[in-house]
């Protein structure tokens, strides 16, 4: 890869240093997460030649750890005249009596493609019957056609694939196979309602998660969970919410690990401009693993991989402090742009509390991360993130409700331009930020309308994974 490229991106200080993210250029969706043997492998959307959504290819990288990541060749390029001339779009990867296949949409128009590797994962040979789904079902008029997830059950492979059904919503189209290569059309596994759900679900995933499955899709806004019960390959939705509150955190892809684990990717996007992304030479990175499972209550559990632990590096610890509207500078010289914090509050009498982080001496820079008890509101303020004109400053977030009783716990990564909050393990926000200022790395505590009391606050610095 050209070496001034490398140089420029290594350069820029928002480029993340614990996120995964290729050498250069563009990246999206995480592609086909998988296990095998031991090793996680990770692929994504990715575009070679620039840092804009174009010549879509899968990247590929592999872990030990699930926190430092060996960048490998692509695996996939679009072939001329073939069915994916035009792009390798998202999809998925599994293990099909022991040969490593994966299933990916080609355009234009949307197929659905296999390729299989008989050498570790590393090289991937297309199958000369592609598409080996040629047309989206007949006798829909659909809004897409895109993204398959794959799972094996007793009776054969069951895909979904994500669509949407014109003037009704966002669907997720279930198909049934003997071998990945000839597939029948089961029906819908779940439609959305246009006005709550848009109108085209891409990246669907679904899985069993503690006694009910859950059903992801990025309907272009937030990504939304449905849980309920799945049984004779009907699946009934009985709650739904939103697996991350920010704008940031989109199209996530997902795999169980030899742990038991359901361990979830999302696309970062960037929030400057795509106009100027180009320029950066490099856009898009992954989130943090997060650990998706069911808390005793029957609520959705979010949180970050343990593993994240291994970058902990110099630690600080605050204990017992009173916040009031009127303190500052309550945590000392804690600063920093690649830090993890796990700050526990009683919310008190406050209207909104938190912490304000990349904060610049000057006081013109910072982002607030805060939790509003009354109003159920977690929130990433980051209007007031950055001087530059082109960042796109705004405030994230959406509804929260800490259960009676409960402190409110913040577990927050900063990573550079990336910022993940998880609030009691189930919630996350993630957000993007591009403070112009080198000394926009203060940490603070801030409460307003009332007293809120921090019981603890540990601090870690964090390492880079490369
Ligand atoms: N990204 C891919 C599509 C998918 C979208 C194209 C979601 O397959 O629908 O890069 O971000």
């Amino acid at each position: 890869m050209d070496q001034s490229l490398l140089e420029r991106v290594s350069r820029d200080p928002h480029r993340p240093i614990y996120h995964f993210v290729p050498p250069a250029n563009w990246m999206n969706d995480p592609n086909g997460p998988i296990q095998v043997d031991g090793v996680y492998h990770m692929f994504y959307q990715y575009n070679p030649f620039g840092a804009n959504h174009a010549n879509m290819h899968w990247g590929h990288a592999r872990s030990r750890d699930l926190v430092h990541w060996e960048h490998l060749p692509i695996a996939l390029a679009p072939t001329p005249d073939g069915p994916d001339k035009d792009g390798i779009y998202s999809g998925c990867c599994v293990m099909n009596q022991g040969t490593p296949t994966i299933i990916y949409t080609g355009v234009h128009p949307q197929v659905q493609c296999i390729a299989t590797s008989d050498d570790g994962l590393l090289t991937w040979r297309k199958h000369p019957a592609n598409p080996v789904i040629a047309t989206p079902p007949e006798g829909i008029a659909v809004t897409g056609f895109r993204d398959p997830f794959a799972w094996r059950e007793e009776d054969g492979w069951y895909m979904v694939v994500g669509s949407g059904i014109e003037n009704v919503g966002g669907a997720a189209l279930l198909y049934r196979s003997p071998d990945l290569m000839s597939w029948e059309y089961l029906g819908p596994l779940c439609t959305g309602k246009l006005a709550e759900s848009g109108h085209m679900w891409e990246c669907p995933n679904f899985f069993p998660l503690g006694e009910a499955h859950l059903l992801a899709v990025s309907p272009y806004g937030k990504v939304i969970y449905f849980l309920g019960d799945y049984a004779d390959h009907a699946f009934e939705p009985s709650t739904s919410g939103l697996l991350d509150l920010g704008e940031s955190w989109y199209a996530p892809n997902s795999l169980l690990d030899d742990r038991g684990r359901r361990l979830m990717w999302g696309w970062l996007k960037e929030m400057r401009p795509r106009e100027v992304q180009p320029e950066h030479g490099w856009a898009g990175a992954h989130s943090l693993p997060r650990e998706l499972y069911m808390h005793d209550d029957g609520a959705l559990g979010i949180k970050p991989a343990q593993e994240l632990e291994t970058l902990r590096g110099a630690y600080t610890r605050y204990d017992a402090l009173a916040i009031k509207p009127s303190g500052q500078g309550l945590l000392g010289d804690l600063r920093g742009d690649a830090l993890e914090l796990v700050a526990t509050f009683d919310p008190g009498t406050a209207e909104s509390l938190g912490l304000l982080v990349r904060q610049s001496r000057d006081g013109t820079e910072w982002t607030a991360i805060s939790y509003a008890p009354r109003t159920g509101r977690l929130a990433v303020d980051g209007s007031h993130a950055s001087l530059d004109p082109q960042a796109t400053n705004k405030e994230v977030g959406g509804e929260f409700w800490l259960n009676p009783d409960d402190l409110l716990t913040l577990h927050i990564y900063l990573d550079r331009s990336v910022i993940e909050v998880f609030a009691n393990e189930r919630a996350a926000i993630a957000h993007r930020v591009y403070p112009t200022r080198a000394d926009s790395q203060g940490v603070d505590l801030f409460a307003t309308g009332g007293t809120a009391r921090l019981i603890s606050l540990h601090a870690w610095e964090m390492s880079s994974i490369w």
